[in-house]
């Protein structure tokens, strides 16, 4: 009886990163994801990215008649703005010097930690539930000749076993609408050494809406998600030790990419719409936010 009951038991226990039932399915999304729209694009130069994109988009690329031609400029432009972001959040981490240590919190596959390394010459852990992602940007890592600083591990973020107050930077790009804010800022309270740097960039609801509109629940079910409100984060922030230094509302620099990703017949997932009306319609901002760990 006992050993039915302990058999039964064991067989219905979450693989090692994950520590809920709801953690297991997020980890068996991303293992099974292969979106062109996310595989296209980091094929381009080896930059992987599970974001959005910002700034203006080029619209000439839709004015090119070679239909072949078209899709790859399209491919092409949706990644420069995908890169952007990367590159928008990598500038608010620094100063960093090759000798410090950074964490990407929800890593994906891997891109944010290359952009990290590439810029400052840092050393970079990345973590994710998805034992899938990890292996793919630890080989990129290894093809890059980076593996030396830059890993990847299948880990909870919220319990990632780095030690305290080693990490001169930390971040979640698009990660945290997975988990409980006040976790997880504990738990990068705990890595930042003091001074230390934290950025985020995120989806969130607009309190000023609200509650969270039918966009946004659609979002939520679309990725498996949990889109928290904006005032969430400073109240989570200034619980544990993350003080802002800079706030940057995305929103209206998010809208050209998704206007683009919708003319991508190729490249659409079917949620492009639902993002577009989440921010017209003032439900929904795509926020950076900026913190220093006191
Ligand atoms: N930051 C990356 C990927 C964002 S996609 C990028 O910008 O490209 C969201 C990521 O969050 C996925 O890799 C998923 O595995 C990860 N994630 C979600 N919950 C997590 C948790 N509790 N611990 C670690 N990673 C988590
Ligand atoms: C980006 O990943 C999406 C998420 C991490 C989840 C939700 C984010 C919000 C800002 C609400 P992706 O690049 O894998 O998505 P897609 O396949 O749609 O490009
Ligand atoms: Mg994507």
């Amino acid at each position: 009886m006992t050993t039915t009951a302990d058999a039964t038991t064991a067989s219905l226990q979450p693989p090692s990163a994950a520590d809920s039932t709801y953690q297991t399915r997020v980890a068996d999304y991303w293992n099974a994801e292969e979106n062109p729209v996310n595989l296209e694009l980091g094929k381009i130069d080896d930059l992987y990215h599970h974001h959005y994109g910002v700034g203006d988009a080029d619209w000439s690329v839709l004015d090119e008649s070679d239909p072949g031609l078209r899709r790859e400029r399209v491919t092409t432009e949706l990644h420069r703005l995908e890169h952007a972001q990367a590159e928008l959040l990598a500038t608010h981490l620094g100063p960093l010097a090759p000798a410090d240590r950074v964490f990407d919190a929800g890593c994906g596959r891997g891109g944010g930690s290359v952009v990290a390394n590439l810029r400052y010459g840092c050393r970079a852990d990345g973590v994710t539930l998805s034992a899938k992602q990890a292996d793919f940007a630890n080989e990129q890592a290894r093809q890059r000749g980076i593996d030396g600083k830059v890993r990847y591990h299948c880990r909870n973020m919220l319990d990632t076993g780095f030690p305290s107050d080693a990490f001169a930077a930390s971040w979640n790009n698009e990660s945290t609408m997975y988990v409980e804010l006040d976790l997880l800022f504990a738990e990068h309270a705990r890595l930042l050494r003091r001074g230390g740097r934290y950025v985020v960039i995120t989806g969130c609801y607009n309190d000023t809406y609200g509650r969270a509109s039918r966009e946004v629940s659609l979002i939520n079910a679309h990725y498996i998600c949990d889109i928290h409100p904006r005032s969430e984060y400073f109240r989570a922030m200034a619980r544990n030790r993350l003080v802002p230094v800079h706030v940057q509302d995305l929103t209206e620099a998010t809208i050209p990419y998704w206007e683009l990703r919708k003319r991508a017949d190729h490249l659409v997932t079917g949620i492009e719409d639902t993002f577009l009306t989440a921010y017209k319609n003032g439900s929904f901002q795509y926020l950076l936010i900026v913190a220093d760990r006191v």
